[in-house]
């Protein structure tokens, strides 16, 4: 299962249960007959610095088109916000977006950014200290329903849910759905969400957005075997496995895979893992929206659209939804 959000939340200093988390999601995705990796394991601190790179890819579009349509909307959105608002982000990673919607939002009370990499999560609060000293924050390290522990002043007020990157894409349609109706019980009720969508288009687009020429992609990919060596005591041969991104149409989705180039054996902690010539892992799913698909979707979750936008040649979507 490469979806699973319902993974427990932790804390910053709570490293060993987050190895045997780690440990047991492998053990599990490897033991069974078609192997997968869960791709919220991507992000230590060189996957962070490597997905930093890749969204500076002149392939890979989704981050810069995003950008350009949060600065085109970001009065429009500020608009709505209630005075005294949590601005509440999920995967926040180097948060660099984020600055459009803090810079744009006069009357925010704190930010709160969510995301699995403690790494990615100090960089930001460095930096938003640096560039805007007045603002609040409250990092919260863990996955997108993490308990978040506010201070009594900030524990009610209105939230404003952020969601962008089009991270919705990594889960299935029906793991979508669940998990915006679940952020909108969580937010509360008349809640906002600000959701990034990336849209379907050709796949000679979408492809090399994957797999890009400098084979940055690739090393994100194959960085997860890295991690398990150094992290569970694995022997991964990095020379052995292959990148692939696929354009699945029939799921409207990139996969991502790692590709066994020979038979070959893995040890992992204790355990023994077969892989076959040309033998798949499956380690990510980025899926692809029209607007209306991801409009009805949205709506099966319990919102109501206020606004959508999409940069001038289609490629992204920005969704302003109110549960
Ligand atoms: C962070 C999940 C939005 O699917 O485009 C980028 C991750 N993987 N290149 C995406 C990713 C390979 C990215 N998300």
């Amino acid at each position: 299962n490469t979806n699973d959000t319902s993974l427990a939340s932790r804390t910053a200093n709570d490293f060993s249960a987050d190895k045997m988390e780690f440990a047991a999601d492998v053990i599990a995705g490897l033991s069974q007959p078609r192997k997968s990796l869960s791709c919220r394991w991507f992000y230590d601190a060189r996957g962070s610095a490597l997905f930093e790179d890749i969204t500076e890819l002149p392939e890979y579009y989704p981050t810069r088109t995003e950008t350009l349509i949060l600065r085109a909307h970001a009065e429009e959105i500020a608009a709505r916000t209630k005075a005294g608002s949590l601005l509440v982000e999920y995967g926040s990673g180097s948060s660099r977006k984020t600055e459009i919607l803090l810079s744009a939002i006069a009357s925010l009370a704190a930010y709160v950014p969510i995301d699995v990499s403690d790494a990615a999560l100090e960089e930001a609060r460095v930096r938003l200290a640096e560039r805007m000293p007045d603002l609040r924050v409250f990092p919260v390290v863990g996955d997108f329903l993490a308990e978040i522990d506010l201070p009594k002043d900030l524990a009610r007020r209105p939230r404003l849910g952020f969601f962008p990157g089009s991270t919705i894409g990594n889960l299935t349609r029906s793991a979508a759905a669940d998990l915006l109706h679940t952020m909108g019980l969580r937010l509360g009720s008349s809640s906002r969400l600000v959701v990034g969508v990336d849209l379907v288009k050709d796949p000679a687009v979408l492809v090399p957005a994957y797999d890009d020429a400098q084979g940055v992609t690739a090393a994100f990919n194959l960085n997860l075997l890295t991690r398990i060596n150094r992290e569970l005591d694995g022997d991964f041969d990095l020379d052995q496995f292959r990148h692939e991104a696929i354009w699945n149409a029939g799921e409207s989705r990139i996969e991502m895979h790692l590709l066994s180039l020979r038979a070959q054996r893995v040890h992992i902690l204790d355990k023994t893992f077969e892989f076959g010539a040309g033998e798949h892992v499956h380690t990510e799913n980025s899926h692809k929206y029209s607007l209306d698909d991801f409009t009805a979707l949205a709506r099966r979750a319990g919102y109501r659209t206020l606004d959508r936008w999409v940069d001038d040649k289609s490629l992204f979507s920005v969704h302003d939804l109110v549960f």
